[in-house]
């Protein structure tokens, strides 16, 4: 047991890689959580089937996913590392939490709006409506204090903790309220080809979408070819120069350089040099990140293995807390 404070945070497994959003906005923070939290980091399954998906595709990403996880950093001995449909507790939870939330209030969440408008209510499901609900019974069957996330997550985050104040207060204290988060100067990756937009997997273009397993040939030319803005000189202004901006955050990020001191070492230069030297840094970084994320997967037993122990440290979490929900509702305990 530990005193510590704990921290849990998930990712979908629905894509061949993450995106340099995904892991500046998310992962590259789970990372030192490990030493100064209680952590648990899962890769969430059940959230990926909320849209039409192919099988085979899902169980590889799913062993993909983790093998990142790993590659960044997450380390079995210092975080529970899981899948989320190996611990029943999820969807035990959520469908608790369901009852407790308001049609309206689901029908509020940007996503099914979103998506909803794009392509009419009949051509969503269900779980797309849902899937706010289970993040949130994700988050408190842990009593997770912090949650790290992208800005994008942070309406899920307020949901999370709605829920469980009313929980809290209909059946008595049960769930620890979280807080979200957010690291400002990585809570939202933009689009290369498009600074307005988030960098997303779902982008229609895949041209300003760096992925972390990319080969380095494809990184430079997408950094190469990324929008800049009219002027010419590097400055950091995300509001009027959202694509310099981006990169200078990005490598600044990655190097551990000062955005200051990267300006300034831009001076009398031109966005030609400014791609090429972040091009040099993210292929630098992200190389040997892919070199160990391949060797997981060579590893399948191994990695498996992690996963297993993940779970099994996961399952004792959440089936005491879902135990104490389900009393605090009135359930009639299990005869076993
Ligand atoms: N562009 C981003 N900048 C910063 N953080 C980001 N995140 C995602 N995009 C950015 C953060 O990544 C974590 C994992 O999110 P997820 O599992 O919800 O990933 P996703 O939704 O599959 O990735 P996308 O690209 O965001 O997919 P779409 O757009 O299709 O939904 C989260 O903490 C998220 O904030």
């Amino acid at each position: 047991m530990t005193n510590r404070q704990r921290v849990l945070s998930g990712i979908q497994p629905t894509a061949d890689s993450f995106h340099l959003g995904n892991y500046l906005g998310a992962v590259r923070n789970w990372v030192p959580l490990q030493d100064s939290h209680d952590a648990f980091y899962c890769v969430v399954d059940l959230h990926a089937i909320t849209n039409p998906h192919d099988p085979a595709a899902l169980r590889r990403r799913t062993r993909v996913a983790a093998a990142q996880l790993l590659a960044a950093g997450l380390d079995p001995d210092r975080c529970a590392l899981f899948v989320q449909s190996h611990v029943p507790q999820h969807a035990e939870l959520a469908w608790v939490m369901e009852c407790i939330t308001g049609f309206g209030e689901a029908s509020r969440m940007t996503q099914f709006k979103d998506r909803t408008a794009r392509y009419g209510s009949d051509k969503v499901g269900v779980g797309v409506f849902t899937y706010p609900i289970l993040q949130a019974a994700d988050i408190l069957l842990y009593q997770a204090n912090v949650v790290p996330i992208g800005e994008d997550q942070r309406q899920h985050i307020e949901l999370t903790r709605d829920l469980a104040q009313r929980f809290n207060s209909r059946f008595g204290d049960t769930f620890v309220i979280p807080d979200a988060l957010i690291v400002k100067e990585t809570a939202k990756i933009v689009d290369l080809a498009d600074p307005a937009a988030k960098m997303s997997k779902s982008s229609e273009s895949q041209a300003g979408v760096i992925d972390i397993l990319e080969e380095p040939a494809a990184i430079t030319k997408k950094i190469k070819r990324a929008v800049t803005d009219t002027g010419t000189e590097v400055r950091f202004d995300p509001a009027k120069q959202p694509g310099v901006s981006n990169l200078l955050t990005i490598q600044s990020t990655l190097s551990g350089r000062q955005i200051e001191e990267l300006v300034t070492s831009y001076a009398g230069k031109g966005y030609g040099d400014l791609k090429s030297e972040v091009a040099a840094v993210v292929v630098d970084y992200l190389t040997p990140l892919r070199e160990r994320t391949q060797k997981w997967l060579s590893d399948e037993a191994g990695l498996d293995e992690v996963l297993a122990t993940g779970a099994a440290r996961a399952r004792e979490v959440a089936g005491a807390t879902l135990a104490a929900a389900y009393d605090a509702v009135g359930f009639l305990p299990a005869r076993r």
